[in-house]
């Protein structure tokens, strides 16, 4: 069949909308009808050419929520006309890790997902007969794509796509790290480095879980607004304040912060973030993606004496066991996604989505198939 997709053909060029080729379903793997997807950031960092992984030509886009439309042989958890929601992190319930139930980092289908290509070695995409790569197992910005029934979580009939989609990956992102992260109790003391479409998440999930200081930390003064509209309590821009940052935030906080959330990918950040952690038990939570190449450093002296420093991929979710309750979350009201998405696009206009990103004007922007 043909479908209507966002192209990236070279690292740094904008995306070519054009009409792709797209084989069916094969055994164990569904298509599936796009109506939104969301831009992230990891979207960009990836076009940028500061993903190790980073492979062209190839549909990027990784969060977005639809149609079943068809299914291959063998598909037994969901049929045509469900909705459901892409997992760049699946969950096939089987592999050590899903059976560990220590991590949601399933390696069923990790390895083929890294190469682009599905779990049989081959593309579903072709562009002019030469195959075009899928991305992060997902390839949202494509009207139509096949996924692995494993990396498709079915949600409610009634949520609507255009903010559904948001919780294929920063919604789930930011409120998880909270909640499966961190694990952060009732009446602790927050830090939250970068206040965009994943910090502002982190924000709300600190907020549902019963915060007492969330203190947000931006570069962008037009971030104090956004932080405080989901829950922040003190607004820090580290270009404004006297001295050194995280001596800053240790006095604001009495000590340093129970937990730090980095959402920025800057390893720069990531250290000021471990810092300011109390001493003796604050942990740090690491949720950026930093640029290929990139290492982080502290003195372990800060590790000595009782920091902690994790890391998170897509909130420690369960795809298909959790994607689905967010949506309940959404949907009765627990939490907030409508004022984040500050742009509604069409494919057409997918490149100004990632204009408006790196100029800090949109919080999630999202393409409406
Ligand atoms: P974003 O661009 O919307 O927001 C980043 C924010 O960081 C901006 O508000 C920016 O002003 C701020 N910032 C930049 N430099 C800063 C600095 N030095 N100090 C303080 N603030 C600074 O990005 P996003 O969509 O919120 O994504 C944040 C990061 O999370 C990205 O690296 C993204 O790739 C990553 N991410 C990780 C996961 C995961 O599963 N671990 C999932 C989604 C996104
Ligand atoms: N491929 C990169 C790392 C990218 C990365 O860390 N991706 C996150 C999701 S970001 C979503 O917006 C993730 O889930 N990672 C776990 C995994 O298995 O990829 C690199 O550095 O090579
Ligand atoms: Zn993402």
């Amino acid at each position: 069949m043909k479908t209507r997709a966002a192209i990236a053909f070279e690292a740094k060029k904008p995306l070519e909308i054009v009409e792709l080729d797209l084989e069916g379903p094969k055994d164990g793997e569904v298509l599936v009808e796009i109506m939104a997807t969301g831009i992230c950031h990891t979207d960009a960092y990836t076009l940028d050419g500061l993903d190790s992984e980073g492979l062209f030509p190839s549909v990027l886009g990784h969060e977005g929520a639809g149609i079943v439309r068809e299914v291959g042989k063998g598909v037994t958890s969901v049929k045509p006309g469900d909705h459901v929601i892409p997992l760049y992190t699946p969950e096939c319930r089987q592999c050590k890790t899903c059976t560990s139930q220590k991590s949601n980092l399933c390696t069923s289908i990790r390895a083929t997902q890294g190469k682009g290509v599905m779990p049989d070695g081959t593309s579903r995409f072709s562009y002019k007969g030469q195959p075009v790569y899928h991305y992060m197992g997902c390839s949202t910005f494509s009207n139509f794509t096949v996924l692995p029934e494993i990396a498709v979580a079915k949600i409610r009939e009634d949520a609507p796509f255009d903010k559904a989609c948001y919780i294929g990956c920063g919604v789930t992102t930011g409120v998880g790290a909270v909640i499966n992260t961190a694990k952060m109790e009732p009446g602790a003391n927050i830090i939250v480095f970068g206040l965009g479409g994943i910090g502002l998440n982190v924000i709300q999930g600190a907020k549902l879980a019963g915060a007492n200081m969330i203190v947000g930390v931006d570069v962008n003064n037009d971030k104090k607004s956004w932080g405080e509209r989901f829950g922040m309590t003190h607004f820090v821009n580290p270009r404004e304040i006297d001295g050194d940052l995280v001596a800053h935030l240790v006095a604001l906080t009495e000590g340093g912060a129970d937990y730090t959330f980095d959402c920025t990918g800057n390893t720069d950040v990531m250290r000021q973030a471990l810092e300011a952690c109390h001493r003796g038990w604050g942990e740090s939570i690491i949720i950026g993606v930093a640029e290929a190449g990139k290492e982080i450093s502290t003195r372990p002296f800060q590790l000595v004496t009782g920091r902690v420093w994790k890391g998170t991929a897509f909130g420690g979710a369960r795809g298909r066991t959790d994607v689905p309750k967010i949506v309940d979350w959404y949907m009765d009201g627990k939490i907030e996604i409508d004022p984040m998405i500050t742009h509604v696009l069409s494919l057409e206009e997918i490149n100004k989505g990632f204009d408006l990103m790196h100029d800090g004007k949109s919080i999630r922007s999202v393409v409406v198939f």
